[in-house]
């Protein structure tokens, strides 16, 4: 990618977009277009970067808006994305939003020679009991997880859109698979959010309302892998930046995955992130474990290997992430 290269970031105002926004903009990237649903973020009013208000779900408008801005590289951010009572609640709109805003950016970055493509998964990908750590050879080798299964399928369908037009077209098209991303313009929704968010928030409302408990949802007992999301942008422009021989051998070139697992290689139980939350909230009272909410996966720890030989680590201690999330919800309330 070069400089002034014109680049769109499907889903400028979620959270992983706009930290892949904050990311180019930091790189010196002049030449960007950011697409979104509902509004602008406030941070990126003063940045140099070009809004468009769209509907990605509609193949009509994303035909004109790649006809009429003839971008060199997309990275696709834009999803319907939420936690595990959002993906058990609305499955419908979770396999629907998806795979059309993904067929349409992926078929129409092809037809308009798009150089490079990113496109974000999830490591919900990966059957249930997958062996762990997990591998990108561990795709399609078991079921999934039942409360995020129309999301995963949804996914694991745009790694073969990505595969079969590299395959046919000989287009690079690479993905990446985060593990569960943390960090600013996160959804702090408590029906619809993942559980970081959700923690930061109860801890935070029940010291200010000094209740004596915290309701946790599930067991505590499964496990999660936590990447700040500043972390995943800067591995995504990492990926988008290396030399075409190098793509080409490692994430185009068929049977070889054309996705590489991104995270930390650690994770802990959500037991131990709600006691880690509670000590950076400053929450004195007790969690109490509700066991009529799922647990979901027992485990989904990345094997980040493939990562690692693509020249890239994560920089984020979880606790040092923590902290400045929390700040960061702190002053977005005081702006409120
Ligand atoms: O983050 P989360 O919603 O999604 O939940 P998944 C992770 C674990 O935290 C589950 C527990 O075991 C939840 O039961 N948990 C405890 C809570 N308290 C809470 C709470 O207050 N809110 C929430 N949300 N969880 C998602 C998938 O799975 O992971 C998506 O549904 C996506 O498709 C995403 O892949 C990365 O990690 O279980």
């Amino acid at each position: 990618m070069n400089k002034t290269d014109k680049i769109l970031i499907a889903g400028a105002s979620g959270m992983v977009g706009s930290a892949i926004i904050r990311k180019l903009v930091d790189k010196g990237f002049s030449n960007l277009v950011g697409t979104y649903h509902s509004s602008i973020l406030e941070e990126q009013k003063n940045m140099p970067i070009q809004h468009l208000k769209a509907d990605l779900t509609n193949q009509t408008t994303v035909n004109e808006l790649f006809d009429a801005e003839k971008f060199a590289h997309v990275f696709l951010a834009a999803a319907r994305v939420g936690g595990i009572h959002a993906n058990n609640t609305y499955p419908a709109q979770f396999i629907h939003d998806n795979l059309t805003i993904q067929t349409n950016i992926i078929h129409s970055a092809y037809v308009h020679k798009v150089e490079r493509l990113l496109f974000l998964g999830s490591s919900c990908i990966y059957p249930k009991n997958a062996p762990q750590p997990m591998k990108e050879e561990h795709l399609l080798t078991g079921i999934l997880e039942p409360t995020n299964e129309p999301y995963a399928i949804a996914k694991i369908a745009g790694i073969k859109m990505c595969e079969s037009y590299n395959r046919q077209y000989g287009t690079r098209f690479m993905a990446v698979m985060p593990t569960n991303l943390y960090g600013p313009n996160d959804n702090f929704n408590l029906e619809t959010s993942h559980v970081l968010p959700a923690l930061i928030r109860k801890f935070h409302e029940a010291k200010q309302a000094g209740a004596p408990t915290v309701a946790i949802w599930g067991t505590g007992a499964p496990m999660r892998e936590f990447l700040h999301v500043d972390d995943m942008a800067d591995a995504s422009v990492s990926i988008m930046s290396l030399p075409d021989s190098t793509v080409d051998r490692h994430l185009t070139s068929y049977p070889s995955p054309c996705f590489v697992n991104v995270g930390t290689g650690t994770d802990c139980t959500i037991k131990e992130l709600a006691r880690t939350i509670k000590k950076e909230v400053g929450f004195q009272g007790d969690l109490v474990f509700d066991s009529s909410k799922p647990d979901g996966t027992p485990r989904k720890l990345l094997d980040v290997s493939r990562l690692k030989e693509l020249g890239w680590s994560a920089s984020i201690p979880l606790d040092q992430g923590i902290r400045s999330t929390y700040g960061w919800f702190k002053d977005y309330l005081a702006g409120l």
